[in-house]
C-alpha cells in the first residue's frame, strides 16, 4: 500500500490541473491526472465562469485518479484564483451562476467606496491593494444592480472552498482566500465588522475561517456513489492559489525571498514574517496577502502573462496557429523594437479586448508603429521585465533589505525569454520553477496538514530536492540599465 497520497485540484483562469502526488525517500513525486480549459463565459455582457462545469471536471479528474492509482489516494485539497464567489440560499441552493472577477461591474466602485470609508482607514485594517476586481467591489456593485439576489443570500462561500463543499467538506472561509476580499482585518485576524458596515454589506453572510492543514471533511456519498470510487479525506490548503504556489518556492533556508508567481497574473512579491500597512506602502500599490502558516505575501499584480494569452485567443481567431513557446521564441530574434515600452498595468490591457491592436496603439502613442506578431509579442515582454524591476526596486526600498536572487514559479517560468530578460534588467540571478508550483504546493500542504512533512521549512527542502530549477545569471551589458531608465520614464515613473 502506497502512504500519502495526495489529489491536488489547481483552478486558474486559462485552465484546471489535477495532480497526484506520492512522497518518496524524501522527494516528491507528482504525476498530472487530468486537465480542463476554463475561460471567460460572457453573457449579454456579464462575465461569468462556467461554475458546474468545473465541478463535473473535478468529479471526473477526481475518478480518473483514483482509479489510476487502486483506490489509494487518502487525501484532496482545492486551490483557484481568489475573489470569486458563490452565494447560497437559505436552503443551500447556488443562487445564479458565479461571476468572473473582470466582470466590469466594478467598474468605478474602487473611488466610490472611498467615500464611504476612506483609502488609508481601510488599508489599515485589510492591508490589500486596490484593485478593482476585489470581493469587496464587486458586493457593492451586486448590492446597487441586483439587491434581491443579495437579500436572499444566507451565505457567501469563495470558489475553491464552495467545490470542496459541494465534494462534501464542511462550509467555511479558508484564511487566506479571505485575506484578499479587502474585507479582512489582518490586524485582528477576523472579518472586518466597521468596513462590512459602511459598505452596507450583511456580515452573517460571511463563513467562518480554516486555516491550510485543517481537516474539513470527506468526500460524500452521493459522489462516491456516483462515481464508483472510494472516499477521501478533503483537507483545506491555501485556497488562494497563489498562497500554495508560494509553498513551493525552492527556497533555501526558510529565509525571506522575493518571487513573481507567474501565470495569466504576474504576481511580484516577497515572503515575509511581518506586515507593512504604512500609507506610503499603499500608495506604491503593495498588499499584505495572508500565507500559508500566517506568512505574508508582500505583493503587487502586475497585468501579466493575460496580455499574450489574449494576443494568442485574437490571433488565433484569425487562423493563425500560434503557441507561447513558439512565439516566446520568434520574439527574442527580434531587434527592430527593444527600446519600445508600454506599461503592463494600463487598464486597457484588464478586461477581454483585441488585445494585439491595443498594444500596437499603446506603443504607436510612443512613436512604434508595431511592424508584426512577434514585435508585439517583444514589446509585451520587455515590458513586463523592465515592470518585474520596478515592482522588485520598491520592495527592497520599503522592506530595507536586498535579496540575493528571484525565485520566478508557476507556467509563465518556462517562457525562457522573460526569465532571461528579468535577471538582465534586475541585475540578479533568476531561479526558474517549479512550473506546477501550485499543485505541488497544495500536496505539500496536504502533507503538512497530515502530518507527513513537519512544516514550511521542510516542504520546500521536498520541493528543492524534487524539482528542477534552472538558474539564469544576468547579462553584464549595460544597455539593460540605460532601457530600463527608457522605459521609466516612458510609463512616467522617472
Ligand atoms: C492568480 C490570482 C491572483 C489574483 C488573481 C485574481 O491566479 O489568484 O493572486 O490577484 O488571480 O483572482
Amino acid at each position: 500500500k502506497k502512504e500519502g497520497l495526495a489529489l491536488a485540484v489547481d483552478l486558474g483562469a486559462s485552465g484546471g490541473k489535477l495532480f497526484v502526488g506520492e512522497l518518496k525517500d524524501g522527494k516528491a513525486e507528482i504525476h498530472p491526472v487530468h486537465k480542463f480549459k476554463n475561460k471567460i463565459v460572457l453573457a449579454q455582457g456579464r462575465a461569468y465562469w462556467d461554475f458546474l462545469r468545473i465541478f463535473d471536471e473535478i468529479k471526473m479528474g477526481y475518478a480518473l485518479a483514483q482509479r489510476e492509482f487502486s483506490g489509494q489516494i487518502t487525501s484532496i485539497a482545492i486551490d483557484s484564483w481568489c475573489n470569486d464567489y458563490a452565494l447560497i440560499s437559505e436552503h443551500g441552493t447556488m443562487i445564479g451562476t458565479p461571476r468572473n472577477y473582470r466582470d466590469s461591474r466594478t467598474f468605478g466602485w474602487i473611488e466610490r467606496s472611498f467615500e464611504m470609508m476612506p483609502q488609508y482607514e481601510v488599508y489599515k485594517r485589510t492591508g490589500q491593494q486596490f484593485q478593482r476586481f476585489e470581493t469587496s467591489y464587486h458586493l457593492l456593485a451586486e448590492k446597487e444592480q441586483d439587491p434581491d439576489i443579495l437579500g436572499i443570500a444566507k451565505e457567501l462561500i469563495f470558489i475553491p472552498d464552495y467545490l470542496s463543499h459541494l465534494l462534501g467538506a464542511k462550509k467555511y472561509s479558508e484564511y487566506t482566500i479571505a485575506s484578499v476580499s479587502n474585507l479582512y482585518n489582518l490586524v485582528e485576524n477576523k472579518w472586518d465588522e466597521d468596513i462590512l458596515k459602511a459598505y452596507g454589506l450583511p456580515r452573517e453572510i460571511f463563513m467562518p475561517i480554516v486555516y491550510a492543514g485543517d481537516k474539513v471533511g470527506e468526500i460524500a456519498k452521493d459522489v462516491t456513489d456516483e462515481l464508483q470510487v472510494p472516499s477521501a479525506e478533503i483537507y483545506a490548503v491555501g485556497s488562494h492559489d497563489t498562497a500554495s504556489a508560494v509553498v513551493a518556492a525552492p527556497a533555501e533556508d526558510d529565509e525571506e525571498f522575493i518571487f513573481i508567481s507567474s501565470g495569466t497574473w504576474s504576481l511580484v512579491g516577497a515572503e515575509l514574517r511581518n506586515n507593512i500597512m504604512t500609507e506610503e506602502s499603499m500608495k506604491l500599490g503593495f498588499g499584505n496577502e495572508g500565507g500559508v502558516m500566517r506568512r505574508n505575501r508582500y505583493i503587487c499584480n502586475v497585468m501579466g502573462l493575460w496580455i499574450i494569452q489574449e494576443c494568442v485567443r485574437m490571433w488565433n481567431l484569425q487562423g493563425k496557429d500560434y503557441d507561447f513557446a513558439g512565439l516566446a521564441e520568434e520574439a527574442s530574434k527580434v531587434t527592430t523594437c527593444d527600446t519600445v515600452f508600454i506599461d503592463p498595468d494600463d487598464s486597457r490591457l484588464f478586461e477581454p479586448a483585441n488585445m494585439p491592436e491595443v498594444v500596437a496603439q499603446m506603443a504607436r502613442e510612443h512613436g512604434y508603429a508595431p511592424q508584426n506578431d512577434f514585435e508585439i509579442v517583444r514589446i509585451v515582454t520587455q515590458s513586463l521585465a523592465c515592470k518585474y524591476r520596478y515592482v522588485i526596486d520598491n520592495i527592497e526600498y520599503l522592506t530595507g533589505k536586498k535579496f540575493p536572487c528571484l525565485h520566478i514559479i508557476g507556467g509563465g517560468s518556462q517562457n525562457t525569454f522573460l526569465d532571461q530578460l528579468t535577471a538582465n534588467y534586475l541585475h540578479k540571478p533568476v531561479k526558474a520553477g517549479p512550473a506546477d508550483a501550485t499543485g505541488i504546493g497544495n500536496i505539500l500542504t496536504q502533507w503538512i496538514g497530515r502530518g507527513i512533512l513537519k512544516g514550511l521549512k521542510e516542504a520546500r527542502q521536498v520541493c528543492a530536492a524534487s524539482c528542477g530549477i534552472k538558474t539564469y545569471q544576468p547579462s553584464s551589458d549595460e544597455t539593460f540599465e540605460k532601457n530600463y531608465h527608457k522605459f521609466l520614464h516612458d510609463i512616467g515613473k522617472a
